[in-house]
């Protein structure tokens, strides 16, 4: 069995100031992506896994123990968010195929940007907020408790992720303390329209 690597940011620690601070991005990254990196490998130790692909270790999730679960969701989860933002912001109406598919799927962008900020400020306790696609080509907002995500047969959910946001405290507290709604404000400025568009493309859009 392979071990999993944790891969570098994909820009500076500091590249996505003010919005998500220096500081809360480097302990995010060396030490919680890194702890779930390392105790995923761990955890693969002790079972008898057939696949190398981590999304087809998803698809039987609940076969696994919860180890397995709860810090391979961790480590593709992080991979996910961190690879969803950008330093070098630019609007999602430069992309026109996902542009179109928020707002035939939500009636305008403001109202996408509302319900998924809602629904990540609504969230109880540890999760993520994502938006997916489903097979009908329609966007969906979502949430996901702990570690989980929509690859898992353990969640209902099994639209394609395209966009998510970490609404563990971890994520914000040491800029934003317990004002989430802010955290979910700014990190609209650092979404990489750009990823998300091509995430969508190439889930058959
Ligand atoms: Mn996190």
């Amino acid at each position: 069995m392979k071990e999993f690597t944790l891969p570098n940011l994909p820009y500076d620690y500091g590249a996505l100031e003010p919005y998500i601070d220096e500081a809360t991005l480097k302990i995010h990254h060396d030490k919680h992506h890194k702890v779930y990196c390392d105790k995923f490998n761990a955890a693969l130790k002790s079972v008898e896994v057939k696949t190398e692909n981590i999304l087809e270790i998803f698809s039987k999730i609940s076969n696994y123990p919860t180890a397995v679960r709860n810090h391979g969701g961790g480590f593709w989860n992080h991979n996910f968010y961190f690879e969803s933002m950008t330093g070098e912001f630019k609007e999602a109406s430069e992309f026109n195929k996902i542009f179109s598919a928020i707002e035939s799927s939500f009636g305008s962008f403001e109202n996408f940007k509302k319900e998924f900020s809602d629904s990540a400020s609504a969230l109880f306790g540890s999760g993520w907020t994502w938006l997916g696609k489903r097979e009908d080509g329609s966007l969906v907002i979502f949430n996901t408790a702990n570690q989980d995500n929509s690859y898992m047969d353990v969640v209902e959910e099994n639209a394609v992720p395209i966009l998510v946001i970490d609404v563990w405290e971890h994520a914000y507290y040491l800029k934003y303390q317990n004002r989430r709604q802010e955290y979910i404000e700014n990190f609209f400025k650092v979404i990489d329209w750009e990823k998300i568009n091509e995430r969508f493309e190439e889930e058959g859009g």
